[in-house]
């Protein structure tokens, strides 16, 4: 039973998780990011959950990692963290998740945020990267993530001085997809979700997996795998029902196979 976050469990395909240590603006320590991960792990070979939302509070997604637990790594225990066998997990997981992010989204809490497929943020919402304060960098995607989703100078201006950008920059810089009012954020995100969750499965899968490609390769293996993709659900019968369903005028029913 996770102590560092609240489940709830998945309805109509949606499972949501939110960070659960207000006490310390939800600073991500070696517990909640075990338990995240574990919480992920099972959701991946879940066929009730099609899709995630991962939420802070009013005041905090997260305000980065366990800064007081870090103080208490040297160099090996660096080396050996668990913690980026967690990162790890959450990286791998195959579901679209959205984040709800009200409040500081700082270091370890923007680069998870930055895990989500799509951010909504509140008006109130902060993002930064606050690392060069401590004497240290970004380590869960903060250099990579940020640069891809800002450009090089606003990721390079984040990291180096450390000041977060508003939601509304992050709106126009293309981190988020969408700003409401902090009250709603959690609400628009799971209605995102939900609207994710009712396609079919495996294409949501596979257009996922291709949206990542574009991320990490060059334009032509992107376009291959895109192509490879979108082949294979020639083989699916949630194509053939989405089809039938249009000429029929009538809604789809995926089944996810
Ligand atoms: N860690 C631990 N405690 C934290 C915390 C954090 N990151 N952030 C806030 N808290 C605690 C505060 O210490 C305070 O505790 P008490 O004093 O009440 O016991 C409580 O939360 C409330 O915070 P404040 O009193 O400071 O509240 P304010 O409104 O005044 O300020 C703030 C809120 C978020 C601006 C401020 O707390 C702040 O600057 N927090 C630190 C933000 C930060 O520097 N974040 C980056 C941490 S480094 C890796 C992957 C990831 C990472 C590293 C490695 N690998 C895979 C290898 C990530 C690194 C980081 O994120």
């Amino acid at each position: 039973m996770p102590i560092t976050l609240k489940i709830t469990p998945p309805l109509e395909g949606v499972l949501c998780i939110t960070l659960n240590r207000s006490e310390v603006m939800n600073a991500l320590n070696t517990q909640l990011l075990g338990e995240l991960a574990d919480t992920l792990s099972d959701a991946d070979s879940d066929d009730k959950v099609r899709a995630v939302v991962i939420t802070g509070n009013t005041k905090a997604f997260a305000a980065g990692a366990d800064i007081n637990e870090m103080a208490e790594r040297d160099l090996v225990g660096m080396l050996e963290d668990p913690r980026q066998h967690h990162w790890k997990t959450i990286t791998h997981f195959r579901k679209p998740i959205i984040a709800a992010v009200n409040g500081y989204a700082l270091g370890g809490g923007c680069e998870l945020a930055m895990h989500a497929d799509i951010i909504i943020a509140g008006e109130n919402a902060l993002f930064g990267q606050p690392e060069i304060n401590l004497g240290i960098m970004p380590g869960a995607g903060g250099t990579q993530r940020l640069l891809r989703a800002v450009g090089k100078s606003l990721a390079t201006q984040m990291v180096l001085t450390g000041e977060p950008i508003s939601a509304r920059r992050a709106f126009e810089a293309g981190l988020v997809s969408e700003i409401t009012q902090p009250e709603l954020t959690l609400e628009r995100a799971k209605a995102i979700a939900l609207h994710i969750a009712s396609k079919a499965p495996l294409a949501v899968r596979l257009a996922r997996e291709s949206l990542h490609k574009a991320m990490d390769t060059d334009l032509a293996t992107g376009l291959r795998f895109e192509r490879h993709a979108f082949t294979l659900l020639a083989g699916t019968a949630d194509r053939e029902e989405g089809i039938r369903a249009f000429q029929e005028k009538r809604p789809a029913t995926f089944q996810g196979h």
